[in-house]
């Protein structure tokens, strides 16, 4: 996740893209990625803006009623808490051991998983109580997680993006995420939402809404300019954290450290 090397030659192009895209403001994925990302391209427009915890470095972010589940990351740091959304209030927390660095969560039924970046394992906690009950090896990195109602779906910081049996962990099939031609790399955090996967991409302020059969790139979502930042004040964190609230239909965001989390709502871009 806080990877600083990062770029693979696959993503050469939608990397440099990435560069691109947070230093002009006014450049998209289209006209930078070329013909790789002819995907249409979503504004947006704040709805609401809550409080957030600035100590927390988000990793995963799920929508729980009137509130959300949050993973954090770091060593030493990593947590899985529970929030409220109106105020941001932590009202529960339970630690990593300090060996592990923590990063996507995910929430089936009276149970939470959550992954660790390098420490190839998966834990599982009871809902009610965050009592650890179980763990789980896998092989790579983990970055984000996310329910279909059927498989985990999870990311490493790849294009890849494999799906897991929630019962055992194994990787049951894999897809790679394209946009055209290039590889969608740095994939992050992780929402399913309406048979679609969004995922942010680490180190940009942009979300990509997967095909989830195909790995294609369906539209990308711009997000620059979001977190407003007085003079002086340095970006608290890259954009990570996207919750579905799907009886309401709202779509929360959020990042590393970021002061505020807030709802949204897409639009059609101001700079096609
Ligand atoms: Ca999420």
């Amino acid at each position: 996740m806080n990877r600083r090397h990062v770029l693979r030659t696959s993503l050469a192009g939608l990397g440099m893209a990435g560069g691109l895209m947070l230093a002009n403001r006014t450049g998209t994925p289209a006209t930078l990625a070329g013909q790789a990302a002819v995907a249409p391209i979503w504004g947006y427009k704040t709805v609401a803006e809550y409080p957030h915890d600035p100590g927390a470095y988000t990793q995963g972010l799920i929508y729980i009623g009137d509130g959300f589940f949050e993973g954090t990351g770091l060593r030493g740091e990593s947590d899985i808490r529970e929030t409220v959304l109106q105020t941001g209030e932590v009202l529960r927390e339970s630690p990593l051991a300090e060996e592990y660095f923590g990063e996507g969560i995910a929430l089936i039924d009276d149970h939470l998983y959550q992954i660790t970046w390098q420490e190839e394992t998966a834990f599982l906690y009871q809902r009610d109580t965050f009592e650890q009950i179980g763990s789980f090896r896998y092989e790579g990195e983990g970055w984000g997680l996310t329910w279909n109602g059927q498989h985990l779906v999870m990311s490493d910081g790849s294009n890849v993006i494999t799906y897991r049996d929630p019962a055992t962990f194994a990787a049951v099939r894999t897809v790679e995420v394209r946009a055209g031609d290039l590889a969608v790399d740095n994939l992050n955090e992780l929402e399913w939402i309406d048979d679609e996967i969004w995922a942010n991409i680490f180190q940009t302020d942009w979300i990509v809404r997967i095909d989830p059969e195909s790995g294609n790139v369906n539209s990308w979502v711009d997000l620059r300019g979001l977190l407003p930042l007085g003079p002086g004040e340095g970006m608290p964190g890259v954009l990570n954290g996207i919750a579905w609230d799907s009886e309401g239909q709202r779509l929360f965001v959020t990042g590393k450290h970021w002061p505020s989390l807030f709802e949204i709502e897409l639009v059609a871009s101001a700079n096609p």
